[in-house]
């Protein structure tokens, strides 16, 4: 043999390394999504997790659910400031944060699209969702749109958000923005811990994937995993991309976002 295997195990890290990288492109390329759970299984080590990787049935299932009608009215419900003027709802609820004009409210719009009678309003200007914004889908759950943290945001995201996040007893998952572009930034990284501390589940997602160079997003996306990996407990470790503008990863957004409040049951199951 040539190389005995303690020269080789580096180029082996490398080629872990590298089937992530192909995978983030492929996924940038809008490559067939089974070959890329192939990939990035790879990379996922920690047992016994599964990639969420839903059926096309279930993705079916999980549009009618965005879709409004007369019996599952979708719609703007109620607008809040302080957690004293939160509605109390028994229904599951998932909430966005992130930095200011990360895409939190853009988001929120994408996963709507179906039902475009339901206005979210985006701008480029950063803070601009000032009060915490409550849309429900039916009876099966509440979506709310948060004030942005950082750069502009306003100042009472702690005093608004955090009780929110500590005291909300129907909140089932935080999705927690990170610009794909710009990547984790210190403001980011206290919003993570802040939820480590209340120990409440939240999975990333990384927005504006169409606008970033695949090398940024790649470099980002590694930064990212690797930080899930090695300092956190109650984050979902499979990252999820999406562009809002673009669609991508939306699909597989709203099939989440149902299979984590009950409303699609999936054919199969994976661990969350
Ligand atoms: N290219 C691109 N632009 C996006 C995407 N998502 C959001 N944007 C743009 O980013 C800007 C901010 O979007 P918002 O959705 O308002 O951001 P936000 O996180 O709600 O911001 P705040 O309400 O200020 O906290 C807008 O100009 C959007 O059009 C995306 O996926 N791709
Ligand atoms: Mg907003």
């Amino acid at each position: 043999m040539l190389y005995p295997f303690s020269v080789l195990e580096p180029y082996l890290d490398r080629f872990v390394v590298l089937c992530l990288c192909c995978s983030a492109v492929l996924t940038l390329i809008g490559f067939t999504a089974s070959l890329q759970t192939v990939l990035l299984r790879r990379s996922v080590d920690r047992t016994p997790f599964q990639l969420f990787h839903p059926s096309v049935e279930d993705m079916v299932k999980a549009e009618k659910i965005f879709c409004s009608s007369p019996s599952h009215r979708i719609e703007y419900y109620t607008s809040a400031e302080r957690m004293e003027h939160a509605p109390t709802l028994q229904q599951p609820e998932v909430c966005f944060i992130g930095r200011s004009n990360v895409g939190k409210s853009s988001l929120i719009r994408a996963l709507f699209a179906l039902t475009p009678e339901v206005k979210v309003r985006v701008s480029k200007t950063p803070g601009h969702t000032k009060k915490m914004n409550f849309y429900r889908v039916g009876r099966a759950f509440t979506m709310v749109d948060m004030p942005g943290y950082g750069y502009k945001a306003p100042k009472d995201f702690v005093e608004m958000v955090t009780p929110y996040l500590y005291t909300r007893k129907n909140l089932v998952r935080t999705f927690l923005l990170v610009d794909g572009g710009v990547g984790l930034q210190d403001s980011d990284l206290d919003a993570m811990e802040m939820c480590e501390d209340i120990r409440h589940p939240y999975v990333i997602v990384v927005t504006k994937i169409d606008k970033c160079g695949p090398g940024a997003l790649l470099t980002n996306l590694l930064t990212l995993q690797n930080v899930v990996k090695t300092q956190t407990s109650c984050c979902f470790p499979q990252l999820f991309l999406v562009s809002s503008l673009h669609f991508q990863g939306i699909y597989l957004q709203r099939c989440f976002m149902c299979h984590l409040t009950g409303s699609v049951r999936l054919t199969d199951t994976c661990q969350t």
